[in-house]
């Protein structure tokens, strides 16, 4: 007989609950903005309705890249070297096309050593989300100043950054990303949206994610802090994602209000409009709030910019769809008889 206590478990479209896209536990420290993150991938992935087999997440070192073990613990999943996640996605996207790619870094990984690697992979428009959960410091190594640490920050053992920051989004737009975002880990119904938005992108999607270090970097006044972020985040658009099935029952949205941007796979983003006319699909107004944000130091987050993306650079090679690796051994030509054969013809 069932049990009236027992609380029945949400599933989702394809019959899976929220633990079946878990990761192990995490070992980062309590309130680190990592873990916000790492919750908020897990849950968009459930809601979205992915099998976890068909992800694969890629890292490189740091906190921000330790995060991988810490969802979707049924996904492929590398950690590899630091400022090289791109490198191995870049391989990885052509061994199976149809697995989604997910690349999460640190700001030290991205803007420091790995910003080569950052600025190739976006110019090549290698179909992946791209998360860089940017805390401002180097937080595996204990603090030190990164590229994006704000101008004139103090910290204790470091004394005073003299050295202006890099904006990653800047970057990103620079280098031709066609999805470029900003959030901030205090946010997570923001962040979550994107998120689900940036995984239906067709090419590369990029997502700075400010995610304060509560060990080495977050004092009030810090950029990159919880409270500065609390206080001070201006997010350009509220956003809720529609997927292709539920687009008809969107209509309930004010015109003149919102705009609907549609993305390749049918699906959607809502932006409801919050305090200022903005336009994600202009890059020229997407370059403008960047520079603007970056010298009245406002921190502007949301939806920066969307190009839909019909082609990503799979389409430039002639890949078969089915990957050869997924092929059950009697499909394999020459088969197994014909190669053995031709061993022994070696002989
Ligand atoms: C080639 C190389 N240089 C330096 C290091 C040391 N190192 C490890 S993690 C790290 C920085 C991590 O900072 P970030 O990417 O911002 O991640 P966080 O820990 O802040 O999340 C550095 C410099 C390394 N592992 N490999
Ligand atoms: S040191 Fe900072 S970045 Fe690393 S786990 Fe702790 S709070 Fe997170
Ligand atoms: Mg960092």
């Amino acid at each position: 007989m069932d049990n009236p206590q027992t609380t029945k478990v949400e599933r989702n479209s394809i019959g899976l609950a929220l633990s079946d896209y878990r990761g192990k536990a995490s070992t980062l420290c309590p309130g680190c903005g990592h873990n916000t993150v790492s919750n908020q991938i897990q849950q968009s992935i459930f809601e979205l309705g992915l099998p976890p087999e068909m992800v694969a997440k890629f890292s490189g070192i740091g906190c921000s890249s330790k995060g991988i073990n810490y969802f979707l613990q049924r996904s492929f999943g590398f950690n590899g070297l630091h400022g090289r996640m791109p490198a191995l996605v870049s391989g990885a996207c052509f061994a199976d096309r149809r697995i989604k790619l997910l690349g999460i870094s640190g700001d030290g990984d991205t803007a420091s050593i790995g910003l080569g690697h950052f600025k190739h992979v976006i110019r090549r428009n290698v179909p992946m989300v791209y998360i860089i959960e940017n805390n401002g410091v180097y937080g595996l190594t204990k603090g030190q100043f990164s590229a994006t640490s704000d101008l004139g920050l103090e910290l204790k053992r470091q004394g005073k950054n003299f050295l202006p920051p890099l904006d990653l989004c800047l970057e990103a737009l620079i280098s031709g990303a066609k999805f470029v975002a900003r959030s901030f880990a205090g946010d997570i119904k923001q962040m979550k949206e994107l998120l689900k938005a940036a995984v239906m992108q067709n090419g590369i999607a990029v997502l700075d994610i400010i995610s304060p270090c509560v060990t080495f970097n977050n004092r009030d006044d810090a950029l990159q802090s919880y409270t500065w972020g609390r206080e001070n985040e201006c997010p350009i658009q509220e956003l809720t994602y529609v997927p292709r099935a539920r687009a008809i029952q969107v209509k309930d949205f004010q015109e003149g209000e919102t705009r609907e941007v549609q993305l390749h796979d049918g699906s959607s983003i809502i932006l409801k409009k919050i305090n200022r006319e903005y336009d994600p699909t202009d890059k020229h107004a997407a370059l403008e709030l960047l520079i603007e944000a970056q010298e009245k130091r406002i921190f502007t987050t949301g939806l920066i910019y969307i190009e839909n993306s019909p082609t990503n650079i799979l389409d430039e090679f002639d890949l078969v769809d089915e990957p050869l690796n997924r092929l059950s051994p009697d499909r394999l030509r020459p088969d197994r008889a014909a190669l053995e054969r031709l061993n022994l013809s070696y002989q």
